[in-house]
């Protein structure tokens, strides 16, 4: 007699269609160039070299989707990445990051040889015990890039070699299709799945929202919107419909000449601190930039003496957490809120946040499932790393008890405080964070403060930073602890940095491996922007001699 295990082992062997397989396998050779790594961010490269992953995940998401007895997601994207690369990135069943274990599994069948690939498959359907029998239903959906259709074919054909079913909806922002996947998994209770319901449900919270500030008739706000020449483009200009005309966008790098994420978007403005091309800046206009997938978001603006200030995700949190904090006041509801900040969130927003808001502030290592993960031990967890991806989680109790105040209440202040907050609750993209949707709430909060730009920086002053990268012949020696901001080893260098951090004022540093590319990053705050960058440069010599750094020897920042 065959136990279960073994049982689901034959029946799956009949199920599974090997022949098909291996004869698809072929159309999608693997080139053995590189080592494929499901990180943080999926499987990223060079648009060349990843068709065969893109086959195997359309296999792997069809294992999944059988095992969770769900609809998963797959993005082809490469978000803020250059045009030539392109990735993928799985989305599990209530629209969140796919799971560590799976993570793995990923990772193997990517770099499996073709002949390996079989038993690959296998051996994940026997450890994760998927039932081959169950139904498979795959949402995909891709951004702007030339090679993402090409890709999203290979991706559909592994989806379809393994009898799942799909649908595809095309281009769409990376978050649009995570709320995709966790509409269709609650039966719509989250919104319609398509992007019509996106647009309604956002539109209307937004609506409802900024009711009392944009109704009165002299109440214009206006934005410039870099959009990276990628997919956010395309969906803000869908979306701009369903918005009320009092909110005035200019869109710009639309991908109508530009080149995605070239010298714009929200990664090159927070790396290199300035304006994008293609977007004219006057003194004091609100502008934001999202990624390459719509995924981030940050906001800035230029002052009377030329001088650019930064909006990022630690300032966006802040503004989110100190507008629910008082709403919670209003409504007298004692629910516990938190913020989960990376370690590269700047000292002056987590002061700002544990002393004037008063709201505890925790650590995750960078990577947004982290933070996600970590968001969700509160009623209401806001997460943001501080190149601005992030959102806000509301706990399943949490909601319930705001809408049944929001309708029960007999207090007409508790009552309009917690309509407020549902609505807050409706207009934000709970799966992942979302450029489209964090700036509405953005637009929102500072149109109910009535807060400008300006007056929304000057919560509290960033502490001057750097942040550089060194080459080493093995990132991977650099171990870290502290969710990342300690180094274990190499020996010796974290009594260096600490040596270092007292010669400075206000100062923190702190290095860890890339989990995206080849390089070893090293960040430093001080008091000014000189002591930042001096201490940024002897940090990054420390780790250069202690952790066999490759090539030049860092240089002075001048
Ligand atoms: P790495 O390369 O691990 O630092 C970068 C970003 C992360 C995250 C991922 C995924 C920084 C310092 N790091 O990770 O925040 O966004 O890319 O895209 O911004
Ligand atoms: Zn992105």
């Amino acid at each position: 007699m065959l136990g279960g295990a073994g049982r689901l082992l034959l029946e799956n062997r009949r199920e599974m269609d090997f022949d098909a397989v291996a004869k698809h396998l072929k159309l999608h050779a693997h080139l053995p160039r590189t080592f494929l790594q499901y990180g943080t961010a999926g499987f990223r490269g060079s648009a060349e070299f990843i068709h065969h992953a893109m086959f195997r995940v359309g296999l792997l998401a069809v294992l999944r989707s059988k095992q969770t007895k769900s609809t998963i997601g797959v993005m082809v994207t490469a978000s803020h990445n250059p045009e030539k690369d392109n990735g993928a990135k799985l989305i599990d069943p209530l629209g969140e990051m796919l799971a560590p274990s799976w993570e793995e599994h990923a990772t193997r069948l990517a770099n499996a040889d073709d002949d390996k690939v079989q038993n690959v498959l296998s051996d994940i359907c026997q450890k994760e015990a998927v039932d081959l029998q169950h139904d498979a239903f795959i949402v995909i959906g891709r951004d702007t890039r030339p090679s993402s259709q090409k890709l999203s074919q290979a991706l559909i054909d592994g989806v379809s070699v393994l009898g799942g079913q799909y649908h595809d909806y095309g281009l769409v922002t990376t978050p649009q299709l995570h709320y995709m996947v966790c509409c269709r998994n609650t039966h719509e209770n989250y919104g319609i799945a398509t992007l019509e319901g996106y647009y309604q449900k956002l539109s209307k919270a937004f609506l409802e929202l900024t009711k009392q500030a944009m109704n009165q008739s002299d109440t214009r706000t206006s934005l410039k919107v870099d959009c990276a020449n990628g997919i956010g483009a395309l969906k803000l200009k869908e979306m701009e419909h369903y918005l009320p005309r009092c909110l005035i966008m200019h869109i710009v790098n639309d991908g109508s000449i530009g080149k995605l994420n070239h010298l714009c978007g929200a990664d090159f403005v927070k790396v290199h601190q300035k304006p994008p091309v293609g977007l004219e800046i006057k003194s004091n206009e609100k502008c934001c930039s999202y990624d390459g997938d719509a995924d981030r978001i940050v906001y800035y603006y230029i002052d009377e003496t030329g001088c650019f200030h930064l909006l990022d995700g630690d300032k966006i949190a802040t503004l989110i957490c100190s507008f629910l904090k008082e709403l919670l006041v209003k409504t007298g509801q004692n629910l516990t809120m938190a913020v989960v900040q990376t370690a590269y969130a700047n000292g002056s927003s987590t002061s700002y946040l544990e002393e004037s808001l008063k709201v505890p502030v925790h650590c995750a290592k960078t990577g947004v499932k982290h933070l996600h993960h970590k968001a969700k031990g509160f009623d209401i967890g806001v997460y943001f790393e501080a190149n601005g991806h992030g959102t806000v989680l509301f706990s399943k109790a949490a909601e319930e008890q705001i809408r049944r105040q929001a309708k029960e209440e007999k207090d007409n202040r508790k009552r309009e405080a917690a309509k407020m907050l549902e609505n807050t609750i409706n207009l934000i993209n709970q799966t992942v964070g979302d450029a489209i949707s964090d700036m509405l709430l953005i637009e929102a909060i500072l149109a109910l403060k009535n807060f400008t730009i300006q007056q929304w920086d000057a919560m509290y002053t960033d502490l001057p930073n750097r942040q550089l990268k060194v080459q080493v012949a093995d990132r991977q020696r650099i171990e870290t602890t502290d969710e990342e901001r300690r180094a274990v080893t190499p020996p010796k260098l974290q009594d260096n940095i600490d040596e270092l951090v007292t010669r400075f004022k206000l100062a923190r540093a702190f290095v860890r491996p890339s989990g995206t590319e080849d390089a070893v990053r090293v960040y430093a705050e001080s008091d000014t922007q000189e002591n930042a960058d001096e201490l940024a440069y002897k940090v990054s010599l420390a780790v250069y001699h202690l952790a066999e750094g490759v090539g030049a020897e860092p240089q002075p920042i001048v």
